[in-house]
């Protein structure tokens, strides 16, 4: 009997960016009695059936966006003999879709660190149930991953993560209800040595796979000083050194790595973290701006962020503090008017930014936008081929509709040919070269064109492209830029690198050390 994971795509690019996670962790959260797991990543290479046999057993991971390949796989394999076991976001939300749609003999709510081997045993044993509540299990239960089973010269970036769960509550975003808004946040050891153990291996690419890099905001720790709760004031503050001291070990790692990762705007105020985010080589992030205007904002519960001229300046403070951002706008807000989207390129560009997403509102399953477009519709919900609107994910890509929320002052068309155009227009050959001078050569700054153009056209197959001829174009392209763009982000391997020291305790807040000043004290914390 073999153990077989899988992360369905329908489109397999023979390279990839980003290694997916949960693949090698839950190879380590597979006890050791059933031997090593099989590891398919469909975006590099389509999974051969033939590779599974009867009595087999496949864990299948979907996000909404892959749910329906998933669901293939899951049927075929099912038939072939196999125990099909379902998990990630997708299946926590509808455990039950798995079950009737994807051919699974059990699904994995929540997180699979604990849960997958005991589903394993179970199913040894005969005692298979048809859900397992993985819950959300604490940080210090976090499997390392497995990065001994990665595939030879297919990723461009390996991916660790530092910390789940995010504090705010975006109305388009399901990571809140699903991780939780607590952080649970890693202990610098345990992210260091995987870290080390993937340079070790010639990785020097990481991507810090977090909801929010920023878990703990200056605002927070006012807000409980002012409510005077000493507790929870002790543990923002904890949370808040633990980060500092794990930037402070990432900058003693080969100064060859570069890190990026995901943050909310907030750490635009809060320049000590931006300086230690510099030290630490973290050189570029996702912050999600979403939109550029106020009335934008509020109708996503993001109120958080600035806009107008305070969002250019607070976009400008990374890259002042050496932080590369990735900025990540939506489109077809029930605010936005024909005139948004050039707006928000000409913010893009004044705003520095080094990269740029343009995604469409989409009502992702388990977000608060969802359910109001699902209650929306009372019981008349529109169908196409048979399947209801408000389960998007089941309909055949070919006939998908690209936008779902209505709007009120443009249809769909319209949003999708604005949103192509700004696309177009951010990453034209002129802007790319323009923007290129944030690398020092010559050599880097083909390297950011090659790169740039890889990321537009990847996009272009995943997100908006609104006819299959493009898509298909795209794939081609990017299939054929990824083979250099995966050259330039090879390192030599470092087998002999050691782990660097913790500094344990270093950049805990403690009385005597504030009292005195001290280094690495509350000087971090203000
Ligand atoms: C890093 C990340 C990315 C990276 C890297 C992706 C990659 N190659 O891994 C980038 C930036 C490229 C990315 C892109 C996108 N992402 Co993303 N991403 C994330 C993020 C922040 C972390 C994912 C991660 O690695 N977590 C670490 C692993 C260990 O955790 P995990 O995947 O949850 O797995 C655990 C459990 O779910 C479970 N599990 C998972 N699979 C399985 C399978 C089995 C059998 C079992 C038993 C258990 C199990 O066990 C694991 C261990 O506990 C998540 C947020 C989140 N909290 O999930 C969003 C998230 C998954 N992304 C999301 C989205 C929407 C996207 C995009 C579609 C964005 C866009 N608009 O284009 C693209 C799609 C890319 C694609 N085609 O797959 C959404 C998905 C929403 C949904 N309902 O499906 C999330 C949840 C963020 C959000 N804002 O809501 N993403
Ligand atoms: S969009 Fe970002 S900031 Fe908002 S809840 Fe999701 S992870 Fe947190």
């Amino acid at each position: 009997m073999k153990v077989h994971l899988v992360n369905p795509s329908d489109t397999s690019f023979g390279t990839a960016v980003i290694t997916p996670r949960w693949l090698y962790v839950l190879a380590a959260a597979t006890p050791a009695s059933f031997g090593a797991p099989e590891i398919c990543d469909e975006t590099l290479t389509r999974l051969d059936p033939l590779t599974v046999h009867a009595g087999d057993v496949v864990g299948i991971g979907i996000h909404t966006g892959n749910a329906l390949r998933g669901y293939a796989l899951g049927r075929e394999l099912r038939e072939r003999g196999a125990c099909v076991i379902f998990g990630g976001i997708h299946a926590t939300l509808y455990p039950q879709e798995s079950l009737t749609l994807g051919g699974a003999n059990a699904v994995v709510k929540g997180d699979g660190d604990v849960a997958w081997g005991r589903a394993l045993i179970d199913n040894a044993n005969g005692t298979l149930q048809p859900i397992y509540d993985g819950g959300r299990v604490e940080a210090d239960q976090f499997k390392s991953a497995r990065w001994d089973l990665l595939p030879k010269d297919s990723y461009m970036w390996a991916s660790v993560q530092t910390v789940r769960g995010c504090a705010k509550h975006c109305s388009f975003c399901s990571v809140w209800r699903t991780d939780g808004q607590r952080p649970r946040q890693r202990a610098s050891d345990m992210v260091i040595e995987e870290i080390v153990g993937l340079r070790r291996q010639g990785y020097r690419f990481i991507a810090l796979a977090d909801d929010n890099f920023y878990p703990v905001s200056l605002t927070d720790i006012e807000l409980a000083e002012r409510q005077n709760n000493p507790e929870k004031l002790e543990e923002l503050k904890a949370i808040r050194a633990d980060r500092f001291e794990l930037m402070a070990r990432l900058a003693m790692l080969p100064k060859d790595m570069c890190f990026f990762t995901q943050i909310t705007m907030e750490a635009a105020e809060d320049p000590k973290f931006l300086d230690a985010m510099r030290n630490a080589r973290i050189k570029g992030a996702l912050v999600g701006v979403e939109a550029v205007t106020e009335e934008g904002l509020k109708s996503v519960f993001k109120d958080f962020n600035c806009s107008g001229e305070n969002l250019v300046k607070q976009l400008k403070m990374f890259r002042d503090h050496g932080v590369h951002v990735l900025g990540s706008f939506i489109f077809g807000l029930p605010t936005d008017r024909a005139d948004t989207f050039q707006a928000t390129h000409e913010l893009a560009e004044k705003a520095g930014l080094t990269f740029a997403q343009f995604v469409l509102l989409t009502p992702f399953a388990g977000t608060v936008d969802f359910e109001r477009w699902e209650k929306s519709f009372g019981e008349n919900v529109p169908t196409v081929e048979g399947v209801p609107l408000t389960r998007h994910w089941l309909i055949p890509h070919a006939v998908r509709p690209k936008t779902f929320m209505p709007h009120p002052t443009m249809n769909s068309e319209e949003i999708g040919r604005r949103t192509q155009e700004v696309w177009d227009r951010f990453y034209s050959l002129g802007s790319i070269w323009k923007r290129s001078r944030c690398t020092p050569t010559l050599r880097s700054r083909l390297a950011f064109l090659f790169i740039s153009k890889l990321y537009r056209q990847m996009y272009a197959t995943t997100g908006i492209a609104t006819d299959s001829a493009r898509r298909s174009r795209a794939t081609g392209w990017a299939r054929w830029l990824a083979i250099p763009c995966r050259k330039l982000f090879k390192a030599k391997p470092m087998p002999e690198l050691e782990i660097p020291l913790s500094g344990i305790g270093a950049f805990r807040p403690t009385v005597a050390g504030a009292a005195a000043g001290g280094p690495g004290t509350f000087n971090v914390l203000r």
